[in-house]
């Protein structure tokens, strides 16, 4: 009998894009798991409930529990390389193109969902009165669900003064606002254009790039009362394929479902176009105020000025491109040159 592969163990909550984003993908991957609450949130007068478990170095959300090394349980965060560590452990259904190109395209689409569409879910989340109102009622509850009134009042108190005060990390603040604003309307209506013509975006079959996209509209489109009415008047088939994305475990697929970069659809170029006008320009600056140091990055972002702290992650995601794309044999980085020259997205690989 073959060896049957561990339960993963995580922990997180409903209201983390990221939590859900490997939720849905473990589903669709048919991976078995067991969620734990997140309890850092946990009030004390649940906690006995929870085994210790270690910590991560910077606790975030999902932890996953996995056996390091020598076999000891480890606290384990950051969900795109745990999706590519999970692609040599579990077998089947794979989110990761086979074409290393597309592999590259879906590595550059995934983290544009984490680093910059995250931007708009915290700005909208954090900075308008009713989606302040329902997220400071509502995360506390998640981890607390026995927990008192009074207790939960003042727990939504702290989370909510911390997280108000963390937009500064993101880059949301009077200045940046119109931007972050009118770049997610920008890519809900090219999301919308593209699903026109298949599934998912890079073909009929899902991959790491779409759970990345679908954690973040699990609070833009399904939680935040402020982006879920724009995505409900503006492009209700994202709305639709949100709630699709959430569980894929009977999605069945068929050779040739994914795309291949010899024809790659122009809904998909238009969407590189976005990444490529938004994002790069953005982490380049940002990696040039990390490596000199300084406490605030400026720049002129999409026509207007963007200010915020920089932001030491995302020289590293900059990094992760520029390796991915280092992978890539000549033939293949010839391809991948010619896809992308022109959107912008080509000046993130010259290191
Ligand atoms: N790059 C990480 C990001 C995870 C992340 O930022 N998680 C958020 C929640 S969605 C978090 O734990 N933030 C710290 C906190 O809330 O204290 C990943 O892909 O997993």
């Amino acid at each position: 009998m073959g060896k049957t592969p561990p339960v993963l163990e995580l922990m997180g909550v409903p209201g983390s894009p990221y939590t859900r984003k490997m939720l849905a993908l473990m589903r669709y991957r048919r991976i078995p798991y067991r969620l734990l609450p997140g309890s850092k949130f946990v009030i004390n007068e649940d906690k006995a409930r929870f085994r210790a478990r270690p910590q991560a170095r910077v606790p975030l959300l999902p932890t996953y529990y996995l056996k390091d090394a020598e076999g000891r349980e480890a606290a384990v965060t950051d969900s795109s390389p745990l999706i590519r560590r999970f692609e040599n452990e579990y077998q089947g259904r794979s989110v990761i193109p086979a074409e290393p190109v597309l592999a590259f395209i879906d590595f550059l689409i995934e983290d544009y969902a984490d680093e910059w569409l995250t931007k708009a879910m915290f700005h909208y989340r954090w900075s308008y009165q009713a989606d302040i109102e329902k997220a400071g009622q509502l995360l506390p509850r998640w981890s607390n669900q026995t927990a008192t009134d009074k207790a939960l009042a003042q727990r939504s108190k702290t989370i909510t003064e911390l997280q108000i005060s963390r937009l500064s990390y993101v880059g949301s603040n009077e200045v940046t606002a119109a931007t972050i604003e009118e770049s997610f309307k920008r890519f809900i209506h090219l999301l919308d254009n593209h699903l026109k013509q298949q599934h998912f975006l890079l073909g009929e079959r899902p991959s790491s790039c779409d759970f990345a996209i679908y954690g973040q509209l699990t609070c833009l489109a399904l939680f935040d009362p402020t982006p879920q009415a724009i995505v409900l008047a503006e492009a209700p088939r994202v709305y639709a394929w949100t709630e699709v994305m959430e569980d894929l475990s009977g999605y069945e697929l068929l050779d040739g479902d994914w795309i291949s970069t010899a024809r790659v659809p122009v809904t998909l170029l238009s969407i590189l176009l976005e990444i490529g006008r938004i994002y790069a320009p953005y982490l380049l600056t940002n990696a040039e105020a990390v490596r000199a140091g300084k406490k605030q990055m400026e720049m002129e972002l999409d026509g207007r000025p963007w200010q915020q702290k920089p932001f030491p992650y995302q020289l590293k995601c900059l990094n992760w491109i520029q390796q991915e794309y280092g992978k890539l044999n000549q033939n293949d980085k010839n391809t991948a040159d010619a896809l992308l020259t022109g959107t912008g997205l080509e000046n993130l690989l010259k290191s």
